[in-house]
């Protein structure tokens, strides 16, 4: 399988993860916004990562793949089968991709990505705006809601851990670290993630490649 997308994506980050849970061997091929790659263009109608190629069959959209894997591979699931289980897996899922990314991503994409990726100015204001305003509440909610066993649904790692954890490495990028004082539980929570061999590393490389770009 080749799996088109740069590091530093959240949806990328999500999807490398879930393969890496699934135990399935991929190539990543390193695009850009705007690549204009034959191949990731043939498996991205919109130009979007990530996209992946699993032996000719083409597709894009992270949740739309990672829907492909878990029916191709079923073992270890991580998109569980009960009802009301699978239900918060796909509202946490949805929270990570449209609510939390969103937010991370006005302030990754204002001060990171357009001055440094695409060489043009960001909209500082927006990213303002999203850290003072969208941020703390969303925080709070996640805080509020991380269930004791150190999972977000039931006792085990699912798909919902692994998309609310990758939008957090956007706002570590940008400096807005979660305080343990402030956030013990989303602390321990995203640590525990994030530092899984599956995430653990690609976060090295894009950790490094974020250092490599911010000294430029
Ligand atoms: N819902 C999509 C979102 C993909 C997405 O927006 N990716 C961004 C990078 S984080 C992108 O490719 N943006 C380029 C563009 O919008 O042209 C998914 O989950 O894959």
């Amino acid at each position: 399988m080749i799996v088109y997308g740069s590091l530093v994506s959240p949806f990328v980050r999500k999807l490398l993860g879930f393969l890496g849970e699934k135990g399935i061997e991929f190539e990543l091929k390193g695009v850009g916004i705007g690549d204009p790659d034959p191949g990731f263009r043939a498996a991205s109608p919109l130009g979007k990562m990530p996209a992946m190629d699993d032996d000719g069959f083409l597709l894009a959209d992270s949740s739309a793949i990672i829907q492909y894997v878990e029916a191709k591979h079923p073992e270890p699931a991580l998109i569980p089968a009960d009802p009301q289980e699978r239900g918060r897996v796909i509202w946490w899922e949805e929270f990570g991709d449209t609510v939390f990314a969103a937010c991370s991503g006005k302030m990754f994409f204002n001060r990171i990505v357009a001055p440094k990726f695409l060489g043009r100015e960001g909209d500082l204001a927006a990213a303002v705006q999203a850290e003072g305003e969208e941020l703390p509440k969303l925080l709070a909610y996640l805080e509020s809601a991380i269930p004791a066993s150190g999972f977000l649904v039931g006792d085990r790692l699912t798909l919902a851990d692994l998309a609310v954890a990758s939008p957090l490495m956007n706002l570590r990028h940008c400096g807005a670290c979660i305080d343990p004082a402030v956030h013990p539980k989303i602390s321990a929570w995203s640590e525990a993630i994030l530092s899984r061999p599956s995430m653990a590393p690609w976060i090295a490389k894009e950790e490094r490649l974020i250092a490599r770009v911010l000294a430029s």
